[in-house]
C-alpha cells in the first residue's frame, strides 16, 4: 500500500512508562488509518526492544483505574536499524530465523525522561538516517535540563524567572555559600527542583531559607544537577502549543491557563495524570487578544530560540502588570487527546488526528541531516 508507516516507539525505562503507553495507545487510535499505518515498538520497563502488535498497540488504554504497561513476555527485537532512505525495519528471531520484520518510513518516539527526552533517541535516529517527528539531538538535550535552558533563554533576550543551579559537587563543597546566594539572589517562595525531571517528581516549594536543604537533599535523589527557582507569587500560568513550519515562523495556538484549585498543591505529577488532580487546565484562556497576541509571539521566539522542531509547548508566567516571563519550553509535551498540547490546537481548529499528520509531514518533509 502507499500509506506511510509510523513506527510509534514508546514505554522505556522511566518513571513515566505507564504515561507513555497511555499516550502511544491515544495517537494510534487517532492516527488516520487511510494515510498511516502503525508500527508498534515498545521498549518494556527493564529495556528490552520489543516488537508490538497494532492490535495491542491500539488497546493501550486505562482499564481498571490503571494505567497500561507494557509486560516482559515479549520476544527481544533482534534487529533495528536504517533502511538507507530515511526508514527503518524492526525484527524478532524465532529459533534462530527471522521470524517476523516490520518496515516503516518514520519514527514516532512518545518516550518521557533520561532515556528518550533528553536527546539519546534522536542521536540513535540520527545515525541509523532514520527520520523522526519533533526536535533534534540538542533542543531535546537542552530542553531536558532547566539550568541549560533559562541560561540559552536569557541568552537569546527572553525574560526568564531568577534562579541558582547546583549539583551535587558544588553542594558538597560549598553548602553554605550556595544558601548565601540564594538568600540574597532569590524572593521566596522558592520552588527547588531535579534540572533533569521530565515529570514533577521530587519537586518541592521553599517557603524560607530554612526549608531549603532538606528540599536540595530531596532533588539531589532525582538527579545530580537541581535548580531553585523564585515562584512568582500572584502570576499567572499560561502556555501555548507552538506548531513548526519549514520555513518561517511557526504557529501558535490559542492559550491555555492551568488553575490551581487547592491552596498549597502545584502542578505535580498526580495532579496531572489524575482524574482527581487538583489543578484545571482551562482552554482557552481568559486573556485579551492584545494579551494573547503578545503570548503567542512570545511562545514562537521561545521555540525558535530553543532551536527546537516538530513541536513544542511554552510554558510561561504573566505577572498581575502582564509582564511574561518564559518558565520552561517542553519539546514532548503530554500528548493524549486530552492533554494540553492537543487540547489547544483543537480549540484553534486543528484535530488531533491532523495534528499528528501534521508533525509526520514536517518529519517527513524536513531535509535529513540538517538539524
Ligand atoms: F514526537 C513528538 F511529537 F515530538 C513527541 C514526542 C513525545 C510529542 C510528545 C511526546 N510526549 C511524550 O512522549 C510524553 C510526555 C507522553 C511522554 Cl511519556
Amino acid at each position: 500500500s502507499t500509506r506511510t508507516r509510523v513506527a510509534i516507539i514508546f514505554g522505556g525505562v522511566s518513571s513515566e512508562h505507564d504515561v507513555s503507553c497511555l499516550t502511544a495507545g491515544s495517537v494510534a487510535r487517532a492516527i488516520d488509518p487511510e494515510r498511516f499505518e502503525v508500527v508498534g515498538i515498545g521498549i518494556t520497563p527493564s529495556g528490552r526492544w520489543v516488537q508490538v502488535a497494532t492490535a495491542d498497540l491500539l488497546a493501550l488504554d486505562v482499564a481498571d483505574n490503571a494505567l497500561p504497561r507494557l509486560d516482559e513476555t515479549r520476544p527481544d527485537a533482534v534487529l533495528i536499524r536504517g533502511d538507507g532512505n530515511g526508514g527503518g525495519r524492526i525484527a524478532t528471531l524465532d529459533d534462530e530465523r527471522l521470524a517476523e520484520a516490520r518496515d516503516f518510513d518514520v519514527a514516532f518516539a512518545l518516550l518521557h525522561g533520561p532515556f528518550g527526552e533528553d536527546g539519546t533517541i534522536q542521536g540513535l535516529f540520527e545515525m541509523m538516517g532514520i527520520r523522526y517527528v519533533g526536535a533534534g539531538v540538542a533542543a531535546s538535550a537542552i530542553g531536558m535540563d532547566k539550568d541549560l535552558m533559562k541560561h540559552e533563554l536569557r541568552a537569546a533576550g527572553l525574560a526568564v524567572c531568577p534562579w541558582v543551579a547546583l549539583d551535587r559537587h558544588t553542594w558538597a563543597a560549598d553548602r553554605a555559600g550556595l544558601l548565601l546566594r540564594m538568600e540574597a539572589d532569590l524572593a521566596f517562595p522558592v520552588y527547588v527542583k531535579p534540572a533533569r525531571g521530565g515529570s514533577s517528581i521530587g519537586i518541592s516549594r521553599a517557603e524560607t531559607p530554612a526549608h531549603l536543604p532538606a528540599a536540595i537533599e530531596e532533588a539531589l535523589r532525582y538527579d545530580a544537577k537541581v535548580i531553585v527557582e523564585e515562584g512568582f507569587v500572584g502570576a499567572r500560568e499560561i502556555e501555548v502549543a507552538v506548531l513548526d513550519v519549514l520555513d518561517g515562523a511557526p504557529r501558535t495556538s490559542l492559550a491555555g491557563e492551568i488553575v490551581v484549585r487547592t491552596e498549597d498543591a502545584f502542578y505535580d505529577y498526580a495532579a496531572k495524570y489524575l482524574p482527581e488532580g487538583q489543578v484545571d487546565l482551562v482552554v482557552p484562556a481568559p486573556i485579551s487578544d492584545a494579551l494573547l497576541a503578545r503570548v503567542q509571539k512570545t511562545g514562537a521566539r521561545t521555540f525558535r530560540a530553543m532551536g527546537a522542531e516538530g513541536l513544542s509547548r511554552v510554558d510561561l508566567f504573566v505577572t498581575p502588570d502582564e509582564e511574561i516571563y518564559v518558565n520552561e519550553l517542553n519539546t514532548m509535551p503530554g500528548f493524549t487527546h486530552l492533554s494540553m498540547y492537543p487540547m489547544l490546537w483543537d480549540a484553534s481548529g486543528l484535530r488531533y488526528p491532523d495534528l499528528i499528520a501534521e508533525l509526520i509531514e514536517l518529519a517527513l518533509t524536513r531535509p535529513m541531516g540538517l538539524r
